[in-house]
């Protein structure tokens, strides 16, 4: 079977399509003008600002698609060229944007291996904030502490297995703080 992507969405600022919620349907429908065939989409999700304070609420949501022929690298480029389109400058890590694309997870591959893999899923929240991989890491080292990433995910792909954990996203859902998972609003 062709490879399935899991990718993430969100903006907090909105951009020339319009608020946070028009641009990520913007961002989806740019996504297929790319070539990905979007298998599923998931609701639309209001969610705070992460870390707290650090800016205005974001709109979130994860789409499944495929992009034949194409691996991870591949797949990365074009959700940058995409956020550029979009207006996105990478001004400060975590800080506000138009729009952020985030591959999640590449079906089952683990990237660049399993030790760097563990390496940066152990980074304590500290050295998370000045320190961004330069590789790609695959499935995302944090994907399994964040609900705005979950939640959503957990329309599009809920029986995906993480390929180092081992859980499931419905899994690692139900095993997030329930205040955590309350914060991610449906819109
Ligand atoms: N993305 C970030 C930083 N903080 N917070 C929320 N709620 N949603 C995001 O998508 C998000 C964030 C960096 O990419
Ligand atoms: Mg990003
Ligand atoms: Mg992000």
């Amino acid at each position: 079977m062709e490879q399935e992507f899991l990718i993430a969405l969100g903006s907090n600022l909105g951009s020339d399509h319009g608020d946070p919620a028009e641009t990520v349907k913007a961002a989806l429908a740019a996504l297929a003008d790319a070539g990905f065939r979007l298998r599923r989409v998931s609701r639309f999700f209001a969610t705070p600002c992460f870390p707290a304070g650090a800016g205005p609420d974001y709109v979130n949501a994860c789409a499944a698609v495929a992009l034949p022929g194409a691996a991870a690298p591949e797949v990365l480029t074009r959700l940058h060229a995409i956020e550029a389109d979009f207006g996105r400058a990478r001004v400060q890590r975590w800080g506000s944007r138009t729009l952020d694309l985030d591959l999640i997870a590449a079906g089952d591959t683990v990237l660049p291996d399993a030790d760097t893999h563990a390496a940066w899923r152990a980074l304590p929240l500290e050295d998370q904030k000045n320190r961004a991989p330069d590789r790609l890491i695959l499935p995302h080292p944090r994907l399994q502490e964040r609900a705005f990433v979950l939640v959503p995910l957990r329309d599009v792909a809920a029986g995906w297995r993480h390929p180092v954990l081992g859980t499931t996203v419905a899994a690692m859902t139900e095993a997030l703080p329930e205040e955590l998972r309350q914060e991610v609003l449906p819109l």
